[in-house]
């Protein structure tokens, strides 16, 4: 297929770059991470989002080594940075169920020289569907290196309680869809705030996703969110613009 080619082809030619999104501690305001987000900017079509290539990488594999390029780069750019925010990286399922992954972990914590604290992996409930017994191995292992493991889009697709009891999670990203609806349903208010509450006794931290307004920022601070990322703060920016950006929001 055309694009199978053109996604091997990207690759080789470093066609991929990186753009990061401010992660805002609620209560001081400040930057306290990005998350990474790539982007294939296409010769012919230009910036073309993750959502157009990824499900297509992952399906011929090319994720792996997709995968391994984002992790280093992106540990590479915040090692670059102004102060100590962390980096957050999405894995897709496929590479985390990948053989090399926590080698590929590794060697990008020691080419960068990042402090491994600063580094966090961020997976999607998909991950927890696999076979259980590898997973918690390898999550282990990624603990035992220093990062920190975040759940992604928590509270869509198969999400379960039982994950969050057996899983060492750090943190749990709160499905934007949830946060849209945030002072306009009692629902989504609920659900928040139960969420919030819930990940407090687990001792793991909440990251509100698609934060937009200054209402649904207040009533996150109420209920003792601890992080919101969002365009009420910046959309993912190019890497060039992250320094000053940071100097901008602190
Ligand atoms: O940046 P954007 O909002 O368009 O991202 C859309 C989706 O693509 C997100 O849900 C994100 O999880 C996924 N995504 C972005 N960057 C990466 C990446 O480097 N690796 C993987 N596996 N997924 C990514
Ligand atoms: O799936 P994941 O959460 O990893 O990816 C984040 C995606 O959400 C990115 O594609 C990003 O562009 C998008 N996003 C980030 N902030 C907002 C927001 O405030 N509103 C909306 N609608 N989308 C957002
Ligand atoms: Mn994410
Ligand atoms: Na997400």
């Amino acid at each position: 297929r055309a694009l199978e080619i053109d996604l091997r082809r990207a690759l080789a030619m470093g066609e991929f770059e990186l753009f990061y999104q401010p992660i805002v501690d609620v209560a001081s305001r400040r930057v306290s991470g990005l998350e990474a987000l790539i982007r294939w900017r296409h010769p012919e079509r230009g910036l073309v989002p993750p959502d157009a290539f990824i499900p297509l990488a992952e399906e011929i594999g090319l994720i792996v080594p997709l995968g391994e390029w984002v992790l280093a780069e992106a540990c590479r750019k915040a090692a670059t940075w102004p102060g100590t925010p962390k980096v957050a990286v999405n894995l897709s399922p496929a590479q985390f169920a990948s053989r090399g992954l926590v080698d590929a972990v590794t060697s990008a914590l020691e080419l960068s020289g990042l402090t491994p604290a600063r580094l966090e992996l961020e997976i999607t409930e998909t991950v927890m569907l696999q076979d259980t017994e590898a997973t918690l191995a390898t999550l282990h292992r990624l603990k035992a290196l220093g990062v920190r493991v975040a759940m992604d889009d928590f509270g869509t697709g198969y999400s379960s309680l039982s994950y969050l009891q057996r899983f060492p999670f750090d943190k749990v990203k709160i499905d934007r869809s949830f946060i849209r609806g945030l002072e306009q349903s009692r629902q989504s208010d609920a659900i928040v705030g139960a969420v919030t509450d819930l990940c407090l006794g687990l001792d793991m931290t909440t990251t509100a996703e698609g934060v937009e307004t200054e209402a649904q920022f207040e009533a996150l601070h109420r209920k003792g969110c601890r992080e919101a990322q969002g365009y009420l703060f910046s959309k993912p920016r190019p890497a060039g613009e992250i320094p000053n950006l940071l100097k901008q929001l602190d």
